[in-house]
């Protein structure tokens, strides 16, 4: 059978899990959070790859499935995290559009009974091309549940100021591929030390997305930026792996 059939017919509790990355708070190291990055452990093909199977699943609707699957589990798992500790979830431009994402949400938050402030969902910038205002207002009504949402690869695409004044975001994830030059690139510096400035001057925070080396690390923390994450610290990890930093950073 094709992966397209594979996909079909895998169940999300039998055939995937969740992993999780740390976000770290830049100027005390703190644990801030994890973000859930959803694993297709298929029982003959083995794992298969998020860059393969989320497009396929976008274009057949089981993101549908997957993607209300995840943040239920990332929330019935992040329930029992101790603290404030914040979930991330990735939300697909298709739930979006399908119009069964607040559903979605609201269901995960109530099965789980996690405070809506420790969730926060990750979307990209293809999201805001199409239907602005129903697109703002049903941003607006995810913030109004208490609900965070992050602008994800911030940089690469086409988000523009304008999308800034007028989509509700509370986070910039400053895209990795501006952190892997910021030590050698003083252009690369210049704009992610640009993005940190317009986000704290809009009162939106900013994670600096795929931190690898310490040179890295002490460029960022020589800004203002909020959060960290990458493999400096700690790659997705699996539930088991995923109590261990908890116990470590807390
Ligand atoms: O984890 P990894 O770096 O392999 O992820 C590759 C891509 O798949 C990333 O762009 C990530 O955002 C996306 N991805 C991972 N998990 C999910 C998920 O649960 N939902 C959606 N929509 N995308 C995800
Ligand atoms: O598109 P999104 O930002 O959701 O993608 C997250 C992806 O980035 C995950 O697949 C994760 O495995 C990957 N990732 C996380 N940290 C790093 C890093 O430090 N370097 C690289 N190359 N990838 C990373
Ligand atoms: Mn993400
Ligand atoms: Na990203």
């Amino acid at each position: 059978r094709t992966l397209e059939a594979e996909l079909r017919n895998a169940q999300p509790d039998e055939q995937f899990e969740l992993h999780y990355q740390p976000i770290l708070a830049v100027k005390s190291g703190y644990l801030r959070g994890f973000e859930a990055l959803m694993r297709w452990n298929h029982p003959r093909i083995g794992r298969v790859s998020p860059a393969d199977f989320i497009p396929l699943a976008e274009e057949t609707g089981k993101i549908l499935e997957l993607g209300a699957w995840a943040l239920r589990a990332a929330c019935m798992e992040a329930a029992s995290w101790p603290g404030d500790l914040v979930v991330a979830v990735n939300v697909s431009a298709v739930q979006f559009r399908n119009g069964g994402l607040e559903a979605a949400l609201t269901q995960a938050l109530s099965d789980s009974n996690l405070p809506p402030h420790r969730l926060e969902i990750e979307i990209t910038e293809s999201i805001l091309l199409e239907q602005t205002d129903a697109t703002i207002s049903m941003l607006e009504n995810i913030r109004a549940l208490g609900i965070r949402v992050a602008l994800d690869d911030f940089g690469t695409g086409f988000a523009s100021m304008s999308y800034l004044r007028h989509f509700p975001f509370s986070r910039l994830k400053i895209d990795r591929s501006f952190i892997q030059e910021i030590a050698e690139s003083q252009q690369a510096l210049a704009i992610v030390r640009a993005i940190i400035n317009l986000g704290n001057s809009l009162g939106i925070d900013t994670t600096a997305e795929g931190v690898e080396t310490d040179a890295q690390l002490i460029a960022l923390q020589a800004e203002e930026c909020g959060e960290l994450q990458g493999y400096l610290f700690s790659p997705p990890v699996n539930q088991a792996a995923l109590s261990q930093i908890i116990s470590t950073y807390l």
